[in-house]
């Protein structure tokens, strides 16, 4: 971020480059990683300036680098005896205040800048639940699209034989992100379960027959929406009544469709990663539960909404525009949840045009810097991915809890705990930002708010 605003502090931009010369010089092709540690040094540059001892103990060069890097091969057949070589990752970046805790994410884009990116995020989002879990995330090139179920059982049988030398509830503890879900878990904890001769939480979004928690699959989703419900709150709104814009179809987009019907909100798109469609009279409960259908069961694409209600239309990607449609439809809500940079700088600026009034992101970094300053110069209420979906990984903190005590709550008891995370990330966020002198910038008090924790818990920890 260049500009600087009202809302956004007056940093020392020379200690925020000379940082992150000697972060680029190190991690130079890692470009998602780059983008990720940028905003937060230059979030927490006002919080160098005020604890010197953080400088001393080099908390941020700490911070940066992970505790350790797993790389591995992932050799597996398909259904037709063919053998096929992928590439397996677990990045363990920061057990300060809890085990590894992050998603595993199975995408042909998967590399080790893009799960370093993630892993990084995921230290300052879960310092932000309340709950003592550490940063983790990994996962591997291996596309799920077009597979029977055998070969992604093969695939999570091979990647599970070499990751679980590495995991354990005590010390690194995965669950779902793009392309892993509930099928995926339960190979991928079968094959733990067998391997090692226990039958631990060591991995989160199990199915509730065996160690699950009620609303996990749900929680990402609602907690994307109750946070936008605490920002929208802060000015006496909410989002009833609003008209909604979501991306995605996946885990995070269809149960933040549902809490938006709940509320009476009007979700109106919802894409992947070829088009999207576009339903002006909104996705209501029945439509929702088609799409959860096409998207869980029959495992297919979107452009098929629009021959089931044909009110709708369906745009496919167009590779030569500089901007996503889908960003152009005119709303007062918008809720990215589909992948990282997918909001870029003209997408933020129709937004803006088009009056929108909130934005929080389901999705992981899913705005370019220059879309991020535009949100902020605009003043719009706009909830970062690591405090807007952190609830997802909260209710896998509650699951976690759940295991040890060898007990189960109700969807109650979890949605009321989770509904009082999101108040507290978003206080946390809030408070933050007004005492460095940016109120309203969840940029900037997320970061700080999440950092701080960190820090000081590392330097209660001594040089490790
Ligand atoms: P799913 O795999 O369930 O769904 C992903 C959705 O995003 C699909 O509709 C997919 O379309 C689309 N998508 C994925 N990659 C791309 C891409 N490169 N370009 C365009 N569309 C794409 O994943 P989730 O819903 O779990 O995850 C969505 C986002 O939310 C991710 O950023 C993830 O990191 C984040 N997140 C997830 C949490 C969770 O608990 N699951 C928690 C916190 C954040 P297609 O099918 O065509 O690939
Ligand atoms: O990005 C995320 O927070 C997740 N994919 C969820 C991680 C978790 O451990 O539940």
């Amino acid at each position: 971020m260049t500009v600087q605003t009202m809302n956004k502090p007056k940093s020392t931009s020379s200690f925020v480059e000379e940082f992150m010369a000697k972060v680029k010089a190190r991690n130079g092709w890692e470009t998602e990683f780059l983008q990720a540690a940028q905003e937060v040094v230059e979030s927490v540059a006002l919080v160098m300036d005020r604890h010197p001892e953080y400088a001393k103990a080099k908390i941020l060069d700490r911070v940066v680098e992970p505790e350790r890097v797993i790389q591995f091969r992932v050799p597996w057949m398909d259904d037709f005896g063919e053998v096929h070589v992928n590439r397996g990752f677990r990045v363990e970046f920061n057990s300060a205040i809890g085990p590894y805790k992050g998603g595993l994410r199975f995408h042909p884009s998967v590399n080790l800048g893009i799960l370093k990116f993630l892993g990084f995020e995921q230290i300052f989002k879960n310092a932000l639940t309340t709950l003592p879990m550490g940063g983790g995330k990994g996962g591997s090139d291996f596309d799920p699209k077009g597979k029977s179920d055998t070969e992604v059982m093969r695939f999570c049988q091979s990647f599970m034989t070499e990751l679980c030398r590495h995991i354990g509830p005590n010390t690194d503890v995965p669950a779902g992100d793009i392309g892993v879900g509930g099928r995926e878990i339960g190979f991928m904890f079968g094959q733990y379960k067998r391997i090692r001769n226990e039958f631990t939480g060591v991995l989160t979004g199990k199915a509730i027959n065996w160690g699950g928690s009620l609303i996990r699959p749900e929680a990402t989703g609602y907690g994307t929406v109750y946070f936008a419900e605490e920002m929208l709150a802060v000015k006496g709104k909410n989002l009833k009544g609003m008209t909604c814009l979501a991306s995605g179809s996946g885990n995070v987009a269809q149960y933040l469709t549902e809490k938006c019907i709940e509320l009476g909100a009007k979700v109106v798109t919802l894409s992947d990663s070829g088009g999207f469609i576009h339903d002006p009279d909104g996705i209501d409960t029945k439509k929702l539960q088609w799409v959860m259908d096409l998207k869980n069961v029959r495992r297919g694409r979107i452009n098929e909404y629009v021959e089931q209600f044909p009110n709708a239309t369906y745009t496919p990607v167009d590779p030569g525009l500089d901007h996503n449609p889908l960003w152009n439809v005119k709303a007062d809500a918008a809720f990215p949840c589909a992948t990282q940079n997918e909001v870029n700088a003209k997408d933020a600026q129709n937004l803006v045009n088009n009056g929108v009034q909130v934005i929080s992101e389901g999705a992981n970094m899913p705005t370019l810097p220059e879309g991020v300053d535009i949100f902020l110069d605009a003043g719009i209420h706009y909830g970062l991915g690591k405090a807007a979906n952190a609830g997802g990984v909260a209710v896998s903190g509650l699951e976690m809890s759940q295991n040890s005590l060898r007990l189960g709550w109700s969807r109650e008891e979890v949605d009321n705990k989770l509904k009082g995370i999101m108040k507290a990330i978003h206080r946390q966020s809030y408070d933050a930002s007004k005492e460095y002198g940016c109120e309203g910038n969840y940029v900037v008090g997320a970061n700080i708010a999440g950092f701080k924790k960190i820090a000081d818990t590392m330097m209660d920890q001594g040089l490790v």
